[in-house]
């Protein structure tokens, strides 16, 4: 069974709802999978920043014996700021394999902020610019000092709102980003096969990080963060086979937030899309 690792915290946004994201996909969603822990917040915390780096510390060090133990592990979370912990553990356990990791960043956003440039202070905001070494060392220096995810390994996919700061950093960085006027006119299967193909080249294992706002939000309304003109769904679906041929190490999906769903047509849909997410490593096992 493929190990999976929920976390029950919204502490990252400031959209209240999403905490409860994971557990209603594990509640109302028959996935083939072995989930192995659901995380929350210390009770009664409310202060982000006391509490996202030491939640982050433990999702690197579950994400880290995931990927060192079985070959694809999903992790379902309430934010993003759960993004740093994630990819640092599944990171650090590729490193140790001799690997570097890739990382398909499918969002609306950038996520790209540091403290210094957030003008919301929210911390999912901020995981990639984390992962790339910068900001806060209790977010970059998770599991080891290493900035775990190298720019060229880095890709941006559906990217339609951001602050100028963080389009800087990454292009200072020289980090790929597929915005979405790109997705569009080119096919989201070109995108990633072009991104596949990278990594295919390189022999880099790779992780995949969904956040639920990449989709449009007139068919997917169940995100505190909507953007318009976002992908649809089914062409997501029909993409996916782009992975098939050359699989992720990881699958990362965040921030549906029930509250906001309407009809459980947002339900309905991230089954669909988890089920396929899961279907062709289904037989893969914890050794
Ligand atoms: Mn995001």
């Amino acid at each position: 069974m493929i190990p999976c690792l929920g976390v029950a915290s919204g502490l990252g946004g400031s959209h209240r709802g999403s905490e409860k994201g994971p557990i209603v996909i594990r509640e109302r969603i028959s996935l083939p999978v072995d989930w192995k822990e659901m995380l929350c917040p210390t009770p009664n915390v409310q202060v982000a920043w006391e509490e996202i780096p030491v939640l982050n510390e433990k999702i690197a060090r579950i994400t880290f014996s995931h990927t060192m133990q079985a070959p694809f592990s999903l992790i379902i979370t309430g934010d993003h700021s759960s993004g740093v912990g994630t990819w640092s553990g599944v990171a650090e356990a590729q490193r140790q394999k001799g690997q570097e990791l890739g990382l398909i960043w499918m969002d609306a956003h950038m996520d790209a902020h540091v403290p210094e440039t957030t003008p919301s202070g929210n911390i999912h905001g901020m995981p990639l610019a984390a992962l790339l070494g910068h900001g806060a060392k209790n977010l970059t220096h998770l599991l080891s000092e290493h900035p775990k995810i190298k720019p060229e390994n880095l890709f941006l996919v559906g990217i339609r709102c951001y602050e100028d700061e963080e389009k800087e950093l990454l292009e200072k960085l020289n980090v790929r980003i597929y915005y979405i006027e790109e997705v569009k006119s080119r096919g989201l299967s070109q995108v990633l096969s072009e991104i596949v193909n990278t990594f295919s080249e390189r022999q880099l294992s790779y992780g995949v990080s969904l956040d639920i706002d990449f989709f449009d939000p007139s068919v997917m309304p169940a995100t505190g963060t909507p953007e318009a003109n976002g992908v649809d769904p089914d062409e997501f679906l029909a993409a996916y086979e782009l992975f098939d041929s050359y699989p992720p190490v990881a699958f990362e999906f965040v921030e549906f937030n029930p509250p906001l769903d309407t009809n459980d047509e947002s339900l309905r849909r991230v089954d669909t899309i988890l089920h396929r997410v899961v279907q062709n490593h289904a037989s893969c096992s914890v050794a």
